[in-house]
């Protein structure tokens, strides 16, 4: 009996440890795990008070994993993860703001196009590569792409873009204005870089572009831009 009792009596006693043990781990559990999400939620505020130290320097308005003030400094479009449409992002691009032509036409047709007017200064709103365009043919002309190369007049530095022109199309008769401003959220508005030489050279620039419907030969035309640096929105 006496052993039975001791037995017993040894079986709570290991119990009550066994809960105690138990109960501290809950409790110490429950203190480390309330430090990790203070240590969570301060290094969270950590990073959102150094951000907002910073200012805007690690925003990355295009989400490619370079912030805009390094796109700044690399003269890549902040907009756009691919600056110059070539099909590679900017990161892993050698030439973020070089890419062969390219537009691809078998027709020897001529585009019938009349460029009314193309401008990259004296804009309404800030400085950008603006074109007015009509369709001088009988019909609907569309998938529209465009290929230009900017050359700085003093040093001969060169960069050259490609992209496709969605949503473009114009009926026979019509005229229409595209802007390369990056307004991209408005119809007839298109990707620019104001990071790269027309953004930041002081030098007169020539815009050499080459505007393309599928179907017809690509029509060439040039864009002048005086010396003194584009007026950039802020
Ligand atoms: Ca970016
Ligand atoms: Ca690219
Ligand atoms: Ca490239």
């Amino acid at each position: 009996m006496n052993n039975k009792i001791t037995s017993c009596k040894t079986k709570k006693t290991t119990l009550a440890a066994a809960l105690i043990i138990s109960l501290s781990i809950v409790v110490l559990a429950g203190c480390s795990s309330g430090n990790n999400s203070n240590q969570a939620t301060n290094s969270g505020t950590s990073t959102s008070s150094s951000q907002t130290a910073a200012g805007k320097s690690s925003t990355d308005t295009n989400g490619d994993g370079i912030p805009d003030s390094v796109e700044k400094t690399y003269g890549t479009n902040p907009y756009v993860a691919d600056t110059d449409g070539d099909g590679v992002n900017d990161k892993e691009d050698k030439a973020p703001v070089g890419t062969e032509n390219l537009i691809k036409e078998a027709s020897a047709a001529q585009l019938p196009i009349k460029i009314k007017d193309a401008r990259v200064e004296d804009n309404a709103t800030a400085d950008h590569l603006e074109i007015t365009l009509t369709n001088s043919g009988n019909t609907t002309l569309n998938n529209f792409d465009i290929y230009y190369t900017i050359t700085d007049k003093v040093d001969k530095t060169q960069e050259s873009y490609y992209q496709t022109m969605n949503g473009l199309s114009l009926n026979a008769g019509e005229t229409k204005t595209i802007h390369f401003d990056n307004q991209v959220k408005e119809a007839g508005h298109y990707n620019g870089n104001m990071n790269g030489l027309y953004g930041t050279s002081v030098n007169g620039l020539t815009f050499d572009i080459q505007l393309h419907a599928k179907g017809y030969q690509p029509l060439n035309f040039q864009v002048e831009k005086a010396k003194g640096t584009a007026e950039v929105a802020d």
